[in-house]
């Protein structure tokens, strides 16, 4: 086909080509969710229907685009892996980003009711994407670790902060000034203390996040079959299927990974 002469204008495209042998992360997060929260009535700290829809939206993202092998998500934000060796969309980091972004804000809105019921949705939700490469699977571990740890952080400073409010009758400002350079230890114990509240029995969700990845199960079907000369019949078929599974549990140390060695590629 001939070539008109606005074709030159291509060249002006930049090439944003992520580098082999890296894991593509792609990060979103809620734009403005200090609002969004207040808006929709979130329940302080946690929200379990906000917690459900955004990993209803994850796992849309994971079934309908190619080669994400784990996706960690909490609060307003998920994490997305590609592997390594991904040739999805020429590993062109914006059509990765705004895949992934689109996905998860169009099933945030799709799957709304599913989570909210009749309360409805006030206006459209955004969320902010960025794409980080890393080259080694320690690197990407300490990237997972990194986002488990401020789950933990963010949490547990949550969770004091509204129970001494909520439980203890503290203002906001008061339960402000109360927290103010106390480590972990000194938190757990305002807890355990004062509201008889062990943190570690702190629903699993909350304290460690979500971790999506592609199991193998086993699923039984029903299915009717006709052999030659023979009554139809109902028969038993196993099959097994790729889905994916949500684990709320430690990703920081090596079991989870022992458990799952599929996830990672080798690194040599
Ligand atoms: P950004 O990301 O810079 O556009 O601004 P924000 O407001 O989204 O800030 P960010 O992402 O650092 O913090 C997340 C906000 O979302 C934070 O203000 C608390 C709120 N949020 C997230 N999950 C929940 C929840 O389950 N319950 C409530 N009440 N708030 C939540
Ligand atoms: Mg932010
Ligand atoms: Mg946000
Ligand atoms: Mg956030
Ligand atoms: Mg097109």
């Amino acid at each position: 086909m001939a070539k008109s002469k606005f074709e030159y204008v291509r060249n002006f495209e930049t090439d944003d080509t992520c580098l082999r042998n890296c894991y593509i992360v792609v990060r979103l997060d809620g734009r403005n969710f200090h609002k969004f929260a207040e808006q929709h009535k979130f329940s302080k700290p946690n929200d379990n229907r906000a917690l459900g829809l955004m990993t209803r939206s994850a796992r849309s993202v994971m079934e309908e685009l190619e080669d994400i092998v784990i996706a960690y998500g909490q609060s307003d934000e998920f994490s997305f892996v590609f592997k390594r060796t991904s040739t999805w969309f020429k590993r062109r980091a914006s059509k990765l980003m705004t895949h992934v972004a689109s996905q998860f804000s169009s099933s945030f809105v799709f799957y709304w009711k599913e989570f909210f019921g009749e309360q409805p949705l006030l206006y459209p939700p955004g969320f902010d994407g960025r794409v980080v490469l890393y080259p080694s699977n320690r690197n990407l571990r300490d990237y997972l670790s990194w986002r488990q740890a401020d789950c933990h952080i963010n949490n547990l400073y949550n969770t004091v902060f509204w129970t001494l409010v909520q439980k203890g009758g503290l203002t906001t400002v008061q339960a402000e000034d109360r927290l103010k350079g106390t480590l972990a230890a000194g938190k757990n114990e305002i807890l355990f203390s004062e509201f008889d509240i062990n943190y570690n029995n702190e629903p699993v969700l909350h304290r460690k996040g979500t971790t999506l990845i592609w199991e193998k199960r086993e699923e039984t079907v029903t299915k009717s079959m006709k052999l030659p000369n023979e009554e139809e019949k109902d028969v038993a078929v196993t099959r097994r299927r790729k889905t994916v599974e949500a684990h709320h549990c430690d990703i920081i140390g090596d079991q989870f990974w022992e458990k799952h060695p599929d996830i990672l590629e080798d690194d040599t």
